[in-house]
């Protein structure tokens, strides 16, 4: 069935909200006050919003160290992440996770990760749960083109397919692990190439069009449902920015990119800019509506940045809470 007007309205929203958060921390960094680092997924939002806009309510996510579009695209509460990010009480992890260690389980997040690759073989993990549990739910797993070439994701994929788990492997192909491009990391750049050495389908889809990126995810999600087992997608995408926040504040921290490559994809293929440009030809979307959402979401970030910093910093009673696992409290 193709996505209602509503559908879509709600998905531009979302990936405007990423947007405005994003650009917001990266600033909130640049000023100092963000502790540790972050990394954006700026240019990647419609990957993030096309495949949770597939998703049941009820089915999981794992995600990984660039995580907050994928929690925010999954309706986690903009003010609870933006605390975490700042390291305050009032974030997910009670401010001692910081930006590489989101969750909230009410929604089925069931956390990221600083350790590439290892949410891949989590995911496959939590699809074997969920089979075993015969819940119905799915399980989505992030995780990006560097991950790719770490032993897990044979491991991962290769056990998901023999036991048939209801896992949707989401691989983001930015082209980049830290400075390194994917053109010289690969053999074979075509990731999706590899779903056929697991028996399992494989789509390479544009990354950047998130109506593709949902409907390649919605046919997965579809498959594992009906217990047809795991799939793999490769969402081609780029990162506008550099790979962290601080590396980005570096001296000469994205000179391992060739000369005008961001500002090419800048300019032809921000999936923001392109799908407010299909919405408009749609007819769903006038120049005024777009800049009342802009506005609408930015506020969210503006409100979030205000219940953030307002918010006490933990205390030092609660450095030792959440260690382990104590009787009683799941
Ligand atoms: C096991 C492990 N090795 C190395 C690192 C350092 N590291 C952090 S992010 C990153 C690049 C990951 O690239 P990719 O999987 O493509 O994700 P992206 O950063 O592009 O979103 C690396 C090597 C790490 N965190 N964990
Ligand atoms: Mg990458």
């Amino acid at each position: 069935m193709p996505l209602t007007k509503e559908a879509l309205l709600g998905m531009y929203r979302r990936m405007l909200t990423i947007r405005h958060f994003e650009e917001g921390i990266t600033e909130l960094s640049r000023q100092g006050l963000v502790p540790g680092t972050g990394h954006v997924s700026i240019g990647e939002e419609a990957v993030a919003v096309g495949a949770c806009s597939a998703l049941g309510e009820k089915d999981y996510i794992i995600s990984t160290h660039r995580a907050h579009g994928h929690l925010l695209a999954r309706g986690a509460d903009i003010k609870v992440i933006l605390a975490e990010v700042l390291a305050k009480a009032t974030g997910c992890t009670g401010g001692k996770g910081g930006s590489m260690h989101l969750s909230d389980f009410n929604r089925y997040i069931l956390g990221t990760n600083g350790i590439v690759g290892a949410g891949i073989n989590i995911a496959g993990g939590v699809g074997l749960a969920i089979k075993m549990r015969q819940t119905g739910q799915v399980c989505l797993g992030f995780f990006g083109d560097g991950a790719a070439n770490r032993g897990t994701f044979h491991e991962g994929l290769n056990l998901a397919a023999v036991l048939k788990v209801p896992t949707v492997f989401l691989c983001t192909n930015n082209q980049y692990g830290m400075s390194m491009p994917q053109s010289r990391a690969c053999a074979n750049t075509d990731i999706s190439a590899r779903a056929n050495a697991y028996d399992m389908p494989g789509y390479r889809v544009d990354g950047t069009d998130v109506a593709a990126v949902y409907e390649a995810v919605k046919s997965a999600v579809d498959r594992a449902r009906k217990g047809d087992g795991p799939s793999l997608i490769e969402a081609v995408s780029y990162r506008l920015r550099g790979h962290s926040m601080r590396m980005d504040q570096l001296p000469g921290g994205s000179d391992y990119r060739p000369k005008g490559e961001v500002e090419d994809w800048t300019a032809r293929k921000d999936p923001i800019k392109l799908f407010r440009q299909k919405l408009k030809e749609l007819g769903y979307l006038t120049d005024q509506e777009a800049g009342q959402i802009d506005a609408e979401c930015q506020k969210l970030f503006d409100d979030a940045l205000d219940f953030a910093q307002s918010s006490p910093e933990p205390g030092p009673e609660t450095a030792f809470q959440w260690v382990y696992a104590q009787e009683g409290v799941k």
